[in-house]
């Protein structure tokens, strides 16, 4: 581990984070500032992978249909085995989701209806040990050095991210169970069509049980949906997008303490390495999924020597964008999704890669000088020299209208909430990450997830959050069964202290995210302003889906009161 001093970057981070008083000396950082002093922290270097992997020789995996038991109902098995990744080398020791047919990575898709509750039970046959090296002591103590709280190695627990669920069926981090035992849920589909995911969520595990292979797509569809001509079946593909580095033995290569975000230098595709889809020339429907632990995508769909190929974005995290999003790049935090319409009967013959030029960690910012560098092409498609079909697949303007637009006006509680990074005032580390809320003179109040609950909406109440980021990074920030708005964004101006003091003009929200999300991006000293109903009363999380983070201890309770 790097005992170098720390960089300006992680001193201001220091600062910010915890309005140290020798820090006053420190000017609150500027964008200007925080781009030209962005240094990189050695400890992110390390993930490479010790065999080269090759690109474009494995075709694109179609991640199978989950087989149910009866209708709509699913028995779900976690239970270890060994998935060839196409990396050239040997197979890897993984943990999946099996539904009884040979178990593959990732697990199976479950489409669902709406308005047709899906029955899961969840049996965790996993062993106690990972199928990667993992210290017993793999987390940092917390803010007292007392020991953070983490599952059991072998303990799982399953959330269904956006799904609108009772808190008791939610895979909370608190729900998590041990091998030998199985739980029962319900998922009650009572919401828009949308590409959902479920995926491990035990405490102080989740970033090692996503790694070795807890995760898995579900597709809701809706009798809407199905009017607008969307291309379906074969081509209607759902891409998820993590990042891995493998060991010369073919095991995945991840680091055996708590380090703050992971990087891979492999892109894996619905759980192949650089993988290619061949593709009629017609119009595609892509779900695109960042299930990476820590890895932004800023992603194109790039021809050579041509540029970038317009992507229509027809929806996001919580189902349809209200009007299509034409765009040529497309940013994906982890946790986040983005539906495009993909026309490709203009490409003929030709061979379209899908490439990414966001920096590691993401700051948003130019990163000329920091971070690990992108991986900078994930996929390729094909596109067959046939004649294009006369396929149906232009989706319609606009698509979806909002079920509700929310306002201001409407919110009964304004929350001002604070995201925060603690760093090792010996080695300029982070030691973890935080949530916490804002103190009358604006400084943060840094609170861990065991901290009593702050957050306490009324159910069928409308709430504005404001999340204020004191860090230098951006963080996705994920709240448990709702589906928010975003309203807008605003820089935060500080006094010398680093104390807030105030607001910027407001910004309105991009394009791709004027939908329902459950993800939202809170950029860099900016304050991320969410409207957001709390329809259900119950015990839920909001999080980082950084996952890294996540486990150490960007997480807080969210209790909705009746
Ligand atoms: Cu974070």
């Amino acid at each position: 581990m790097s005992t170098q001093p720390p960089g300006r970057r992680a001193l201001i981070t220091a600062c910010l984070a915890l309005l140290l008083p020798a820090c006053n000396s420190v000017p609150p950082p500027s964008t200007a500032e925080i781009t030209s002093a962005d240094e990189a922290r050695p400890i992110r270097l390390r993930h490479l992978s010790a065999l080269p992997v090759p690109r474009w020789v494995n075709a694109l995996p179609i991640p199978k249909i989950a087989t149910a038991t009866s209708p709509d109902a699913y028995t779900l098995t976690l239970q270890p085995g060994r998935h060839d990744f196409g990396i050239g080398g040997p197979t890897t020791p993984v943990w999946t989701y099996s539904d009884g047919t040979p178990p593959s990575y990732l697990g199976p898709t479950i489409v669902a209806r709406y308005g047709t509750p899906v029955h899961i039970t969840w049996v965790n046959a996993l062993p106690t040990m990972l199928p990667f090296a993992q210290e017993e002591d793999h987390l940092p103590t917390g803010a007292q050095g007392e020991p953070m709280a983490a599952a059991p190695f072998g303990d799982a627990v399953t959330h269904l991210h956006g799904g609108h669920i009772r808190d008791l069926a939610d895979g909370g981090p608190t729900q998590h169970f041990s091998p030998g035992d199985s739980r029962q849920v319900d998922y009650p589909n009572d919401q828009e069509a949308a590409t959902l995911w479920y995926h491990d969520h035990a405490m102080g595990l989740t970033r090692l049980n996503v790694m070795a292979g807890l995760a898995g797509a579900y597709v809701l569809t809706d009798p809407y949906e199905q009017t607008l001509n969307l291309p379906t079946g074969a081509y209607d593909v759902p891409l998820v997008l993590q990042d891995r580095s493998f060991n010369a033995d073919g095991s995945l290569q991840y680091p055996e303490r708590w380090e703050p975000e992971f990087f891979g230098d492999v892109a894996v595709v619905n759980g192949k390495a650089f993988p290619f889809l061949d593709v009629e020339p017609r119009p595609y429907r892509l779900r695109l999924l960042n299930g990476s632990n820590a890895r932004f995508y800023r992603l194109s769909l790039s021809r050579p020597k041509a540029g970038k190929v317009t992507l229509q974005q027809i929806g996001a995290d919580g189902g349809l964008l209200p009007v299509m999003n034409p765009t040529g790049r497309l940013l994906l935090a982890p946790g986040e999704r983005a539906d495009v319409i993909v026309d490709f009967s203009a490409f003929r013959g030709q061979t379209l890669t899908v490439t990414n030029d966001a920096a590691t960690p993401y700051s948003g910012k130019p990163d000329k000088a920091g971070g690990t560098p992108p991986l900078p092409e994930l996929l390729q498609f094909r596109v067959r020299n046939t004649a294009p079909s006369a396929a149906s697949g232009t989706p319609p303007t606009p698509l979806r209208p909002l079920s509700e637009n929310l306002s201001l006006q409407q919110a009964v509680v304004q929350r001002d909430l604070t995201l925060n990074e603690v760093l090792d005032p010996q080695t300029g580390l982070p030691l973890r990450s935080q949530l916490g809320t804002l103190n009358p003179d604006g400084s943060a109040h840094l609170l861990s997830f065991d901290d009593p609950v702050t957050e306490t909406p009324r159910v069928n109440t409308v709430e504005a959050w404001n999340l204020i980021n004191n860090t230098v990074d951006v963080h996705p920030i994920h709240l448990h069964l709702v589906q928010f708005q975003v309203l807008d964004r605003r820089a935060v101006l500080r006094d010398a202290a680093g104390r807030v003091t105030g607001y910027g003009p407001a910004l309105p929200s991009d394009p791709a995210e004027a939908g329902w999300k459950d993800t939202v991006r809170a950029n860099p000293n900016e304050a991320t302003r969410i409207l957001v109903r709390f329809d259900r009363a119950g015990a839920y999380v909001w999080h980082c889906h950084i996952l890294e983070h996540e486990d150490n201890d960007m997480m807080r309770p969210l209790q909705v009161l009746p």
